[in-house]
């Protein structure tokens, strides 16, 4: 019977599109997937959305849609998106699916059998981002201590779990099972948590009627929270007349989470768990953050990435592999395409895209298009793959993915000393395309090559597969066997050619791509159309829910909200091209303030710099500086945008005074 591995994402919530944030741990959880498969175990990977609670209410009412239509349209965004990411999960639930219903039921059922549940009224400061009490103690300048989100005082009846009574137990589990909590930074933060004492937790909502109604009392919805863990269960079957699925993968293995939401996955569902007398998750990690400018991202500050341009332009792999080597697990990182172009040219193009043709190039010269026919089994890459894949197999069970890609690295680089120090050209020179040295020089090269795609698989599997084909693995076996030295085929012919991963020159693709301006249409402020996926549900998920056809509509804002905008009449004093951008202007603009300020926009394709100088335009002047190719901007300038996308510039009807306030 193989080893089983049951592995779990966050459920996301549905009240906004996925982003970088998503796509990052259901990467990593995939590659641990995949990385599992290739130990021998067999694996079950769950992921799935949040559906239920005031964030998606509200969300869905700011639309003027029921939270049931804005959900089903986010959902309809994950298959396409997880299809296009290689992501392998086995299973898509929704906590708005019956059989999710049946579960959270049963675990309540449990609870209230072990007397855990009681009625009671709350009175407390509500953080509906966090979907979350805090004590008025807790709170930072009158917000959420977690997040900074706004809080509001809600007072109702709702029925408690008795979360006190599990302090002690928790830290019990905590202390015999140190490896519950990882990273264990994180661990010394929840057990902290814990020992500071737990109060008894509200586990139902009067005030919303957005959630699974709670049994036997319709005047209460179950706490989204409450109903968002058991997703862990529910999606076993647990709750249900078929137990199979629960009694094969139960307890998961691990439970992947961004540090946001540890303490609900280390403090609370355990305690639920252990009230409902069913085994623990054996570990809970809690990842770090990518960060935007080393701020968090969140939809209120409107610098929340979605790679699309990256991902259409690169495809999958790329961008996994820079999501799980840039980041050291567990720690924050920050997100840059910039960032992203040098690894790919460094890492990618030059590290085993070049090796990786250097040598098949040879092999083709030298072979007529073959590998070699004699195998070596002494020689310093074998040490060194041997070395490499030990390093790597290790780093990639304690989830140190950076460690394991740094390792295979090594490896490309020692092929490359072996082929500078062996230069097989001087070999095939002096003894003939036949001479066995030269057949067992390649052969090295090839298998490290080999080995190299192997391991890269769980991290980019596109790639790894285009590798072993171009190698001439015809049927590649992806398991551990796979990382012994000799696998490679003797006289087999090599598969098709191709650059891996052809170079970027980077200052013309941010000259090209629409990454260049910060004047584009904040992604942020976007409300959820109703649209097709683009691609069918992956076999396992659950068909994606049909769209609705009623238009959206835009989202609202208060006029304290508009009020933050500063907008001022300037006049442009100088203005000329960005170099290497056809799109880039950078202007200096008079705002009536002791300094011009320097202001890059996107609309050298419709102006001529010196038909600009002279004239009015109207500034966002406390917009936060960004930099566009090199250059820094200090403002945004506003303009119409033809149905073609060009930008007209707005202007006062008349002239102003420079620095006059628009509103
Ligand atoms: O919290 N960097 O859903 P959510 C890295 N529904 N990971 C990030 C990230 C970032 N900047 N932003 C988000 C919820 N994530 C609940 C979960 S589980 C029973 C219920 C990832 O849509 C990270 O995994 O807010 C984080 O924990 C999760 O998305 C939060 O997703």
């Amino acid at each position: 019977m193989p080893k089983t591995f049951y592995l779990t994402t966050p459920i996301y919530y549905v009240n906004d599109l996925p982003h970088i944030g998503h796509i990052y741990t259901t990467v990593v959880a995939d590659t641990i997937a995949r990385a599992k498969r290739l130990r021998g175990f067999d694996v079950r990977f769950l992921t799935g959305t949040d559906e239920h609670g005031q964030k998606i209410d509200r969300a869905a009412k700011q639309q003027g849609i029921t939270p049931k239509e804005l959900a089903d349209r986010v959902v309809g965004r994950y298959p396409p998106l997880w299809k296009a990411f290689d992501i392998t999960n086995d299973d898509f639930i929704r906590t708005t699916e019956p059989r999710h219903h049946a579960g959270v039921h049963a675990m309540i059922a449990r609870l209230e059998a072990r007397g855990d549940i009681y009625k009671g009224s709350y009175g407390g400061w509500y953080c509906a981002g966090c979907e979350a009490f805090f004590p008025e103690t807790q709170l930072v300048e009158g917000a959420c201590p977690d997040q900074g989100h706004p809080v509001e005082w809600l007072e109702e009846e709702s029925y408690f779990f008795r979360l006190s009574a599990y302090q002690q137990p928790l830290l019990d589990h905590y202390r015999e099972h140190p490896e519950f909590i990882r990273p264990a930074t994180r661990y010394n933060e929840v057990v902290r948590f814990v020992e500071m004492g737990l109060k008894d937790l509200s586990i139902s909502r009067a005030s919303l009627s957005w959630g699974i109604p709670w049994p036997g009392d319709a005047g209460h919805v179950v706490y989204v929270w409450l109903d968002a863990l058991t997703n862990y269960v529910s999606a076993l079957g647990f709750g249900s007349s078929d137990q199979a699925l629960y009694d094969r993968w139960w307890p998961a293995d691990l439970h992947l989470v961004g540090k946001d939401i540890l303490r609900f996955h280390a403090v609370y569902w355990p305690a639920f768990l252990m009230s409902a007398g069913l085994p623990l998750p054996k570990q809970v990690f809690g990842h770090g953050w990518w960060l935007r400018d080393d701020r968090k991202m969140s939809k209120s500050l409107g610098n929340v990435v979605r790679p699309d341009e990256l991902l259409a332009r690169f495809g999958p792999d790329p961008l996994r592999y820079f999501l799980l080597r840039e980041m050291t697990f567990g720690q924050d990182a920050s997100f840059s395409d910039e960032g992203f172009l040098a690894r790919y040219n460094a890492d990618l193009a030059n590290g085993l895209g070049n090796t990786a043709s250097r040598v098949l190039a040879m092999a083709r010269r030298y072979f007529d298009g073959k590998t070699p026919h004699e195998r070596c089994t002494d020689n310093a890459l074998l040490e060194k793959s041997r070395e490499v894949t030990a390093r790597y197999l290790e780093s990639m069970d304690v989830y140190e993915f950076q460690r394991a890609l740094e390792a295979v690295w090594e490896l490309l680089a020692a092929v490359d000393g072996y082929v500078n120090e062996k230069a097989p050209w001087s070999l095939a020179k002096a003894e003939g395309n036949a001479s066995p040295s030269l057949h067992r020089v390649l052969h090295n090269c090839l298998e490290s090559l080999r080995l190299v795609a192997v391991m890269v698989s769980p991290v980019m599997p596109g790639v790894a597969a285009r590798l072993l084909a171009q190698l001439g693995v015809v049927a590649p076996s992806l398991d551990e066997g796979a990382l012994a030295w000799g696998g490679l085929p003797l006289d087999a012919p090599l598969g098709g050619e191709g650059a891996l991963f052809p170079r970027v020159d980077v200052e013309a693709y941010f000259a090209e791509a629409k990454v260049e301006t910060n004047d584009r249409p904040d992604t942020q402020k976007i409300t959820i159309p109703a649209e097709t996926p683009a691609a069918p549900a992956a076999a396992t998920a659950p068909a994606a829910p049909a769209p609705e056809s009623a238009p959206p509509v835009a989202e609202q804002v208060g006029i304290e909200d508009f009020a933050r905008v500063k907008l001022v009449v300037g006049t442009v004093k100088l203005a000329e091209r960005v170099p290497k951008s056809n799109k880039l202007v950078r202007m200096e603009v008079d705002l009536g303030e002791p300094q011009l300020r320097q202001i890059v926009a996107g609309i050298g394709k419709r102006y001529q710099p010196e038909e600009l100088v002279g004239r009015q335009i109207v500034v966002v002047s406390n917009l936060k500086p960004a930099t566009l190719m090199g250059v820094e901007s200090r403002g945004m300038v506003l303009a119409a945008t033809l149905p073609d996308g060009a930008p007209v510039l707005l202007a006062p009807g008349s002239e102003v005074p420079d620095g006059s306030g628009v509103k």
